[in-house]
């Protein structure tokens, strides 16, 4: 495989010499098809490190999700930007930008995201590529998707509403429409109308009426004259890519604690952002995948319900989450906040055979006295419980068993190499990567581009 470092700008690298080396032995070593995945409940800061490396990758890839994620990434000026569809190579001007087959797109959406992109300087033209094969999401999924919420009543899931579970189960009905339905405008007004009418009999408040569909067809009339230049048979693209040599970096949306196989189901999202999701999302085979990065919160948080072992309620959370500015990046919902959970960490490293790991916001613990980590779980009876379990009734009961560690009780967000971090803080560091066996690469000390410490 050729590896075809490019040099790093001073803007996206901006680190003392001695730390150069290390960053670029630790991005040039890193496999030509590589992979970022969110390795807790997701919001671990996935954007920032695919931000930080689409400058030494020629594509970046979407696989799965779709407007449910929201990925806030920094420029060199420090100007924000939050994406949700378009991947976070974006700002990088020489990546081409791949939304896989896997993805499910809202179109209207993704125009007003490129549009958003365009105003504030980004040029997306002919840089994102959307597969013929990935479904439409429709805004009627979207409010599937509330009226299925409203249903659920206490025992809601607290999706995104973003649509994403019923336009994932449309694919599965196999009565779900795609991107390449759009070259075919004479039968696509019946594909719709049989979505709506399912939606109908399904919902007593769904109110279909001809009007509806007469609108939303001239809509995708227009939506499919747009999108003609960007729909690609990205499967051939890929691999394409691959014969020529081409380095390709893969965006996890979510994580695999939301996955729909081997999250905390049914409290997941409806697609595999593990890594299992970047082979049927992109269509690349498993042998091409090299090295996996597990992006980890040096905290957990979580955003919806569902089990959360070590969960910090009370004023214990509100510090967490406002030191780290806890807030949906999609839906501004708070997040929930809890301590870093080994048991859980581990699993998603078993799951994804991650090769190293991206360590983030390290700096949000440096007011605390001390640091506590969720090191194993005990049944009530004290029976100990060996791996993240699927029962839901057990997993709301278990008793954690936390380790404390001291704290640093200093500003670290300035510090770029890794051995000038206070002692405490390379103890947690050290101690996470002992517990779980993989080595941390990474780390995150602020949510800027080069707030970045290469270990
Ligand atoms: P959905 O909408 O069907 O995928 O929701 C199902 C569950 O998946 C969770 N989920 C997420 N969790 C964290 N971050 C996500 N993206 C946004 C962000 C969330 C936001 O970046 O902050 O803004 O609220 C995301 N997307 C889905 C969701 O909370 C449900 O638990
Ligand atoms: P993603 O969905 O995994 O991409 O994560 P989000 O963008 O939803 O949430 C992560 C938030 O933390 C964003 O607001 C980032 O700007 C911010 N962030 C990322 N890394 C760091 C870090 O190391 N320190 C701090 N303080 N913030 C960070
Ligand atoms: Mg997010």
């Amino acid at each position: 495989v050729v590896c075809s470092l490019k040099p790093a700008a001073s803007s996206s690298l901006s680190v003392s010499e001695s730390a150069a080396p290390k960053s670029v032995s630790r991005i040039g070593s890193l496999s030509q098809v590589s992979g970022v995945l969110g390795s807790q409940w997701g919001d671990e800061g996935k954007g920032k490190l695919v931000d930080i490396l689409a400058e030494h990758f020629d594509i970046v890839a979407r696989c799965q999700g779709g407007a449910n994620a929201g990925h806030t990434i920094y420029n060199s000026e420090g100007k924000k930007f939050a994406l949700h569809l378009v991947p976070s190579g974006i700002l990088n001007e020489e990546t081409l930008c791949v939304i896989g087959n896997g993805v499910v797109v809202h179109l209207p959406g993704l125009f007003k995201e490129i549009d958003g992109l365009e105003a504030n300087g980004v040029n997306c033209k002919g840089r994102i590529l959307v597969s013929d094969r990935a479904h439409l999401l429709f805004d009627f999924h979207q409010v599937v998707d509330g009226l299925r919420e409203a249903e659920l009543n206490k025992s809601f899931i607290g999706t995104t509403r973003r649509g994403i579970g019923p336009c994932y189960s449309s694919k599965m009905n196999r009565n779900g429409i795609r991107v390449s339905d759009l070259r075919h405008m004479d039968t696509f007004p019946q594909k719709l109308h049989n979505l709506l009418s399912d939606a109908n009999s399904r919902f007593p408040d769904f109110n279909y009426t001809p009007e509806m569909l007469r609108e939303e067809v001239e809509n995708y009339k227009r939506y499919a004259e747009r999108l003609e230049p960007f729909i690609a048979d990205t499967v051939h693209v890929m691999n394409e890519s691959i014969a020529e040599n081409k380095k390709i970096l893969v965006e996890g949306g979510q994580a695999t604690m939301l996955d729909i196989d081997f999250g905390t189901y049914p409290f997941v999202t409806s697609s595999s952002p593990s890594a299992g999701g970047i082979c049927t999302g992109l269509g690349i085979g498993p042998r091409v995948v090299g090295d996996l990065i597990g992006v980890v919160k040096a905290y957990t948080t979580r955003v919806g319900s569902g089990p959360f072992p070590t969960e910090i309620l009370g004023q214990g959370g509100d510090i967490l989450r406002f030191a780290g500015q806890e807030f949906g990046t999609t839906t501004g919902r708070p997040r929930r906040c809890g301590w870093l959970d080994i048991v859980a960490l581990k699993f998603c490293c078993q799951i994804n055979g991650f090769s190293s790991l991206n360590l983030t916001k390290l700096d949000v613990l440096s007011e605390l006295p001390e640091i506590e980590l969720g090191v194993g779980y005990k049944q009530v009876d004290g029976t100990p419980v060996h791996s993240f379990p699927a029962d839901l009734q057990l997993l709301e009961q278990l008793k954690v068993e936390y380790e404390v560690l001291p704290g640093w009780q200093s500003d670290i967000s300035s510090i770029r190499n890794y051995s000038d971090l206070p002692k405490a803080a390379r103890q947690y560091v050290e101690r996470i990567e002992e517990l779980v066996g993989v080595p941390i690469h990474y780390i995150g000390i602020g949510p800027g581009r080069d707030a970045l410490i290469y270990k």
